[in-house]
């Protein structure tokens, strides 16, 4: 099979376009990075359907529909005042409402949440539910805050919020920084400012107020789907592999909660002060008890477990593993840390995280022929199941465990497929990236065809 045609003049339309981008969005580094992946996949689809071109699709979908930037003020538990920054990008609406989470980390800046929102587009279309992209957040650190002060902020940030979101304009939900306890704060006094108990302006609530059972898993449940069917395609599978899980928050500890049930063995995980390694195998029930419940460092793990080794700023991707699933941050595979899992026997990458892996560390993932799962399909399980949660919402129903996780791995399964049969359609079998950019833009580029110049 030959690579799909690309017509030169195409390219270079796609390059000034770029640099547009470049000079428009000046600093905002992380953004350059996600619009340069998906750009640079869709030659063939322009050359292929000149209309995107001439309505400018392009350029449209790099400028976000809406940015919103304020301040956010409240009061520590010293009684001192506290200004941090709140954003929120309503990126593209062309398939449903805005939807995407919100990132209270101290690294938060346009750029950050410019990507987030990009990527978060392709993502939701990927999963075939009416949603649109956006992403939001701030530069506040929950680490070391009190209840209380977490509380005082998060009422703060919705107090500026409010005005711009509702369950058919925009629903946010958690990303790192941001889980149930965020959620509960947020949700609560937006239902004292607006007067209304509207379940479905946020996701990721609690169970006992409108929350869905199987969002909580559904991310690092998701990432694992992905493996397996990456695998199945290969005629191989999860059972006995080696595997290494970065982060341990949210999307890794339940990935390794499903890598374990399907009889894979995690040796490490992660934060970011360090790595610990148990060559037994991570104990979860320990890993959760420490994050989910102490919100205590990783660090402590070796302190329960004699055998198991911390190693303090380490890089968990130097450890031989079969199967790696990034789940921390942003460009934590570099190109070396790439071709050092490869060499290591590294046969399956699935990213819960978003953009996880740097453009040199995506070149040696696809050059090598390794099962790469990119992000926008592989984490899609999170916010695939927070549309399920909207929709439980919206019908004031609940659905059992057993039945949500079954649309889980169903949904996963389709999105596989589908970025599958679409890196085969244009001529780069197994190339997941291109599936994924390519199958994600088209139907929101049709959709925005459909909807004339807005
Ligand atoms: P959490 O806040 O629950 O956990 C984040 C984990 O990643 C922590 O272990 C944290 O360590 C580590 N981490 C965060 N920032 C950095 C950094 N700059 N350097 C090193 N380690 C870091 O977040 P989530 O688990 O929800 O999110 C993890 C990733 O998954 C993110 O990329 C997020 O965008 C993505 N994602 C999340 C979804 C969700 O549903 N939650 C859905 C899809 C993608 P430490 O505690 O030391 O900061
Ligand atoms: O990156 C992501 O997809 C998320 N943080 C989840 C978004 C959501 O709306 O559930």
């Amino acid at each position: 099979m030959v690579e799909a045609k690309s017509d030169p003049k195409v390219r270079e339309k796609i390059d000034t376009i770029y640099k547009e981008v470049l000079s428009r969005n000046p600093g905002e580094t992380e953004f350059h990075q996600a619009v340069r992946e998906v750009l640079d996949c869709l030659g063939p689809v322009l050359t292929k359907n000149p209309e995107f071109l001439e309505r400018k699709i392009i350029r449209r979908i790099c400028e976000p529909e809406r940015q919103i930037i304020f301040r956010v003020p409240w009061q520590d538990d010293k009684g001192e005042v506290q200004i941090n920054r709140g954003f929120r990008v309503q990126f593209n609406s062309a398939l449903g409402p805005y939807k995407g989470g919100l990132r209270f980390h101290p690294s938060v800046y346009l750029g950050i949440i410019k990507f987030l929102g990009f990527e978060q587009i392709f993502k939701n279309s990927l999963t075939g539910l009416p949603i649109g992209g956006a992403k939001g957040g701030s530069d506040f650190d929950p680490k070391g805050k009190s209840d209380d002060e977490v509380m005082r902020f998060c009422q703060s940030f919705m107090t500026e919020l409010c005005g711009h979101i509702g369950s058919d304009t925009d629903v946010p939900a958690g990303d790192i920084g941001v889980g149930g306890r965020e959620i509960g704060y947020m949700f609560g006094q937006y239902k004292r400012i607006m007067k209304r108990h509207e379940s479905g302006v946020l996701t990721g609530k609690k169970l006992n107020w409108g929350g869905a059972l199987v969002r909580t898993e559904a991310t690092g449940y998701g990432a694992v789907f992905f493996i397996d069917e990456m695998l199945k395609a290969r005629k191989d599978t999860i059972e006995g592999k080696t595997c290494l899980v970065s982060g341990s928050g949210n999307v890794a500890i339940y990935a390794i909660e499903k890598l374990h049930q399907l009889g894979a063995k995690v040796v490490a995980c992660s934060d970011s002060n360090g790595v610990i390694y148990d060559k037994n195998g991570i104990d979860l029930d320990l890993v959760k008890q420490l994050k989910e419940v102490e919100r205590r460092r990783i660090k402590e793990y070796a302190n329960h477990h004699k055998h198991a080794k911390y190693t303090e700023n380490g890089t968990i991707w130097d450890i031989p593993c079969q199967i790696a699933v990034p789940s921390a941050t942003q460009n934590e595979i570099s190109g070396e840390n790439a071709l050092k899992l490869v060499k290591n026997g590294c046969i399956a990458v699935s990213e819960g995280a978003n953009m996880p892996t740097t453009p040199e560390g995506i070149h040696v993932f696809l050059e090598s022929k390794i099962a790469y799962g990119p992000g926008k399909a592989a984490n899609a399980g999170g916010v695939a199941t927070s549309a399920l949660e909207m929709q439980q919402n919206a019908s004031r129903d609940s659905w059992t465990f057993e039945y949500t996780e079954r649309r889980l791995a169903k949904i996963m399964a389709n999105i596989h497929q589908l970025c599958y049969e679409t890196a085969e359609e244009y001529g780069t079998p197994g190339n997941y990236v291109n599936g994924a950019n390519i199958a994600g833009f088209i139907k929101v580029a049709r959709a925005m065809v459909d909807h004339g110049l807005v």
